[in-house]
């Protein structure tokens, strides 16, 4: 994974045009860029390819579902481009393996959800979370994705899955810090809104880089 800038950019913009302006304006800023279903869905699938062709691609489709399924979404979304793609725990071994073989074979990344950032996920994943964490890292992912809206879950996550990744989304409009959340141990921060929604991109993503160093 690189961790040169430690910051990934949520690209949830509804528009090719403004994704690509984005991606073009904030590529030295940021290590990779992070595409999920509301531009995937709104631009197609093409995006991802065209996007790659800037920065590296992280495709977020959080996925979810039985292996052979999980198989053929991680082949078609690497194959569009992707560097390394996101999947949720879950589901379970079989079907987060199938999603780290795919990676394998196409030479990519895989991250692993095991507890999200929002206040909803305390109710189910956040009991579950330190069995998904350790589940994850069994399976052999390249990391795991924990919430900088609770740096202590960090924490624990980091004691479970040593030296794999961790990414980090939660911070600004989510509430959590930046620096806490790498005190606590996060490799990279993924930020959104913050960036994206601001008059300023380049910086507003600037601000975040120095708190970040
Ligand atoms: O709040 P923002 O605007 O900074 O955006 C945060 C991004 O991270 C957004 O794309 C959201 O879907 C994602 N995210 C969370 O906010 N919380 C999570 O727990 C998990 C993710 C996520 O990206 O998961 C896969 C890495």
């Amino acid at each position: 994974m690189i961790l040169n800038s430690r910051l990934i950019l949520a690209l949830d913009v509804l528009s090719r045009d403004r994704a690509l302006h984005l991606a073009t304006a904030l590529k030295d800023r940021v290590d990779y860029v992070k595409v999920g279903y509301p531009l995937i869905l709104a631009a197609g699938l093409d995006i991802v390819g065209e996007i790659a062709r800037i920065a590296p691609v992280i495709a977020d489709l959080k996925i979810a579902d039985i292996p052979n399924t999980n198989t053929l979404i991680c082949e078609e979304v690497l194959d569009s481009g992707a560097a390394g793609i996101i999947a949720h725990a879950f589901v379970g071994r079989d079907s987060l393996s199938a999603c780290v073989e795919a990676a394998r074979e196409a030479g990519g990344l895989v991250f692993a959800v095991t507890e999200m950032s929002h206040p909803g996920a305390e109710e189910l994943m956040g009991p579950a979370a330190e069995r998904l964490a350790r589940m994850a890292a069994d399976c052999g992912v390249d990391g795991v994705v924990a919430p900088a809206t609770r740096p202590e879950r960090i924490s624990l996550v980091r004691s479970i899955v040593g030296e794999r990744a961790i990414i980090s989304p939660g911070v600004g409009v989510q509430g959590g810090s930046p620096s806490a959340a790498l005190k606590a141990g996060a490799d990279s921060l993924i930020v959104g809104r913050s960036i994206t929604e601001s008059p300023n991109p380049a910086a507003s993503a600037d601000a975040i880089l120095r708190e970040i160093r």
